[in-house]
């Protein structure tokens, strides 16, 4: 029985992630692991918040809270969202944790032993009035080849330029304002992942069937311009993981810590030892050690494009070129971008639903069911109300709610509420029994192979010929002339109505287990053949008429959430 290791990206600490975000790793993550615990198999899935670098220490200072303070409440806000999202994390557990400063110090003293670390000493920007040393894109100034006044330090947004800060006229600091800068030196650590080009390159050029969105954007990096750079893994700041070589004091490195690009994927790892350290399991090293067992775990990893050069370069060259026994990556899927109503989602200006709004307005299955099934695979995609009013409207309340309940109402008007005796199942019915079987090997092989998209279609159909079972046969006109066969024809819907509960379960959960409610059944585990599944529920079963399952977004509820949510949350 395999076994899956599967991480979502963790998302960053400062503030409340919009549905972009979730639909680029978690969401995507979390349908997968549901779907393997489905099937029978061990699943870990493990995420976390990310809680270091610059942006978490500005974000507290803004809220006018310690930082460590600030990010143990947002990651309390953020868990209890991936709750409300229904997102089946084994472990959320927390970058800055005792579990991930002890593993990033050992491997930075690892990979210092093995001489895959230097010191660099480099001028930097540094801000008086701030007190420490500005990252590029906190300094702004005039943009020496187009006069524009706000130019960032890494780049002119006017003129595209590349820029480094010391080419800015009039340079400022963009937290203070101060214009009191100076140039300083500093030494920092530079992964040597130069060294490990060759090793990463084959590493990758055997990896089977990778989406080409990710090998791409990993060939880019090896071999654009002079190939792969070296990576400074350390930052001046206070907030983050003391740089230590093991548990041994750094010279040189005192006050400093650890880039939080180095240690956020080191986190997946530290995760599985945070669940364990919580009670929730024995034994982490059989995910993560090859020594350990961890040899027979296919470990896949879920992510939005702009991660994918840390995780199929860095994070690689962290674990290769420590020589340990840690368990690689196996399969990274990645993500295009989620786009809001003609432009972007934008957590600066509020544009858009984040997470918490979007629960507010709506249950969590509704969301998940529009996201999934327009999950930005191929090319970036768009959210619009028009499209997410039809998709549920027509997906959810017409073909899958509607379903449940016309059946439900109807078999409690004519024969009660239970399964009815009857005739036995007919030539339509098994048609629509063997059609059904074959959309479901459909369903699987897209599930298995993480087609988000298509596996939502796949899902979809199989709603839609029970639909259209159900027209052709028209049981409350059968039921005139022969009851019986009206029976039997809502025999198979009861059991479709428990078979589609099953089924949908890693797309829409809540769903799923309020229609198996109703069926008042606890057969759920994953069909096999159908000719059996679909005679699951035998008759004199009793069951209830489920509440309405999905409703209809009304044209006024569209147009008001399309108007708030048009920009500038507060
Ligand atoms: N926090 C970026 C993001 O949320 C970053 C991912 C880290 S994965 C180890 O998109
Ligand atoms: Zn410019």
């Amino acid at each position: 029985m395999p076994r899956h290791l599967i991480t979502s990206a963790i998302p960053y600490i400062n503030g409340i992630k919009h549905l972009g975000n979730l639909v680029g790793s978690q969401l995507p993550a979390d349908l997968f692991a549901r779907y393997q615990r489905a099937r029978g198999n061990e699943v870990m899935f493990l995420c976390a918040t990310d809680e270091h670098g610059t942006p978490a220490e500005l974000a507290a200072a803004k809220a006018g809270k310690p930082v460590a303070e600030y990010c143990a409440e947002m990651h309390e806000v953020q868990a209890r969202i991936a709750e409300g999202f229904r997102l089946s994390f084994d472990h959320f557990g927390r970058s800055s944790s005792p579990q991930n400063h002890k593993l990033t110090q050992h491997f930075a003293g690892v990979l210092a032993d093995r001489g895959l670390i230097r010191e660099v000493t480099e001028t930097q920007v540094y801000s008086k009035a701030d007190g420490r040393f500005l990252p590029d894109r906190y300094i702004e100034g005039t943009c020496p080849n187009c006069g524009y006044e706000s130019a960032r330090g890494d780049q002119c947004d006017n003129c595209t330029k590349q820029l480094d800060p010391t080419d800015l006229i009039e340079p400022y600091s963009t937290i203070s304002g101060s214009k009191d800068l100076e140039e300083r030196e500093t030494k920092h650590l530079y992964l040597c992942q130069s060294q490990m080009k060759d090793q990463l390159e084959q590493w990758i050029d055997t990896r089977e069937g990778w989406p080409i969105l990710t090998t791409s954007i990993a060939k880019k990096w090896l071999n654009d311009g002079d190939g792969l750079q070296d990576r400074g893994i350390t930052r001046d700041l206070d907030w983050g993981i003391p740089v230590k070589k093991g548990d041994e004091d750094w010279p040189g490195m005192e006050g400093k810590v650890f880039y939080v690009w180095f240690d956020a994927p080191i986190e997946y790892i530290a995760s599985a030892q945070e669940w364990v350290d919580s009670g929730k399991g024995d034994d982490w090293e059989r995910w993560w050690r090859t020594d350990k067992g961890a040899e027979d775990v296919r470990y896949t990893q879920f992510m939005g494009k702009d991660n994918v050069p840390f995780h199929t370069l860095s994070f690689p060259a962290t674990i290769l070129g420590s020589e340990e026994p840690w368990k690689l990556v196996d399969y990274i899927k990645s993500f295009n971008y989620l786009n809001y109503d003609g432009g972007q989602f934008s957590t600066s200006r509020g544009r858009g639903v984040f997470m918490d709004q979007a629960l507010e307005i709506l249950p969590a299955d509704y969301w998940r069911w529009w996201l999934l099934s327009h999950a930005p695979e191929s090319s970036d995609s768009e959210f619009t109300w028009e499209n997410f009013q039809s998709s549920v409207n027509k997906d959810l309340a017409d073909v899958l709610g509607n379903f449940a309940s016309r059946v439900t109402k109807f078999c409690r008007s004519k024969f009660g509420e239970e399964v009815p005796a009857g005739a036995d199942y007919g030539d339509a019915e098994h048609k629509l029994i063997a059609d059904l079987a074959d959309k479901l090997r459909v369903y699987e092989t897209h599930m298995e192979a993480m087609e988000v998209r298509k596996s939502a279609a796949a899902l979809r159909a199989i709603w839609v010929a029970g639909n259209e079972y159900l027209q052709e046969v028209a049981p409350w006109s059968t039921f005139k002339e022969d009851p019986d066969k009206a029976a039997a024809q809502i025999r198979l819907a009861l059991n479709l109505i428990r078979f589609y509960a099953v089924i949908s379960s890693p797309f829409i959960p809540d769903a799923s287990a309020e229609l198996l409610t109703a069926m008042q059944t606890d057969k759920t585990s994953w069909p096999g053949d159908l000719a059996v599944e679909l005679t699951a529920l035998e008759p004199g079963h009793a069951f209830t008429v489920p509440d309405v399952t999905f409703r209809k977004i009304t044209d006024d509820e569209r147009a008001e959430w399309q108007e708030r949510f048009a920009g500038t949350r507060d």
